[in-house]
């Protein structure tokens, strides 16, 4: 079972956190897990909600990729959507098996390796657990998931962060994909520890560039920007105002209308 416990350490301790949060907070529909080297960069993007009314789990992947090749990043567990129903909390305890620190998860690892492509000798981590859980089981859960591309719900940052300029110059927020990403998602970079796969130093200097990129977008409701993605400086794009309520911002974000879909409520389904 997926209960908070020192053995489900590492990145497998969103799964107890996430099991808590569900059953804590009944009144949520969809909870939206962010991992803590993900950023929000799109902040015009709306998800759309009902696309999902009748999945249970949206993450970023590829149908074939997960269920015929089984390559172990066919999907990215790094941002994804659950729904609060019964379902999720049953596909939190079949996901957890393999998360136990030492032998278990191991052994575990071995397996993952051995039956996902692509797949570095590593201890089980949770994106191949779930990739092998599709794949081996697939008619008990894939009609209730949706693998998401259309969007960034988790963009890898090695293939963004040198485009924010570009993006700037030639789009807008509110894409949420290739023209501007909805997420960047620093996957790799291990700045606190020594075994990341990316130089820290370009880790770093990424993560304050892709930062900005978001910030710049808040900061334009108030009048300011960033000197450059690389700077914590900011300088002014408007003239200070004496009616600041009447103002409105390119994006809308600072008056925004309420345009969540109202759906309705919908259960697990099948279960
Ligand atoms: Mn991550």
């Amino acid at each position: 079972m997926a209960l908070l416990d020192a053995e489900m350490a590492g990145f497998w301790a969103k799964l107890p956190l996430i099991r808590k949060l569900l059953l804590s907070h009944p009144e949520v529909e969809f909870l939206w897990w962010m991992d803590s080297d993900a950023m929000f960069t799109d902040m015009a993007f709306e998800i759309p909600w009902k696309r999902y009314e009748d999945r249970n789990l949206v993450m970023h992947g590829w149908n074939e990729m997960v269920y015929d090749e089984k390559n172990w990043i066919g999907l990215n567990t790094g941002s994804f959507l659950l729904r609060n129903c019964q379902w999720s909390l049953d596909m939190l305890d079949a996901w957890a098996p393999m998360g136990p620190k030492g032998k278990i998860r191991d052994e575990a690892g071995k397996i993952l390796t051995r039956e996902l492509k692509g797949r570095p000798v590593f201890e089980a981590d949770d994106q191949s657990a779930m990739v092998y859980l599709l794949g081996s089981q697939r008619d008990k859960w894939a009609e209730k998931v949706y693998l998401e591309n259309h969007y960034y719900l988790h963009g890898y940052w090695g293939i963004l962060v040198d485009h924010y300029e570009e993006y700037i110059k030639n789009y807008h927020p509110g894409f949420g994909d290739h023209r501007w990403p909805l997420v960047t998602h620093f996957v790799g970079c291990k700045p606190c520890g020594k075994f990341g796969d990316y130089p820290v130093e370009r880790c770093l200097k990424q993560m304050d560039r892709a930062f900005n990129f978001g910030d710049n977008q808040i900061l334009q409701m108030y009048g300011f920007t960033h000197k450059s993605l690389a700077s914590r400086r900011v300088k002014r794009t408007r003239n200070e105002t004496s009616t600041p309520l009447e103002d409105k911002d390119d994006l809308g974000l600072l008056h925004p209308a309420f345009k969540a879909v109202k759906i309705q409520r919908v259960s697990c389904g099948g279960i």
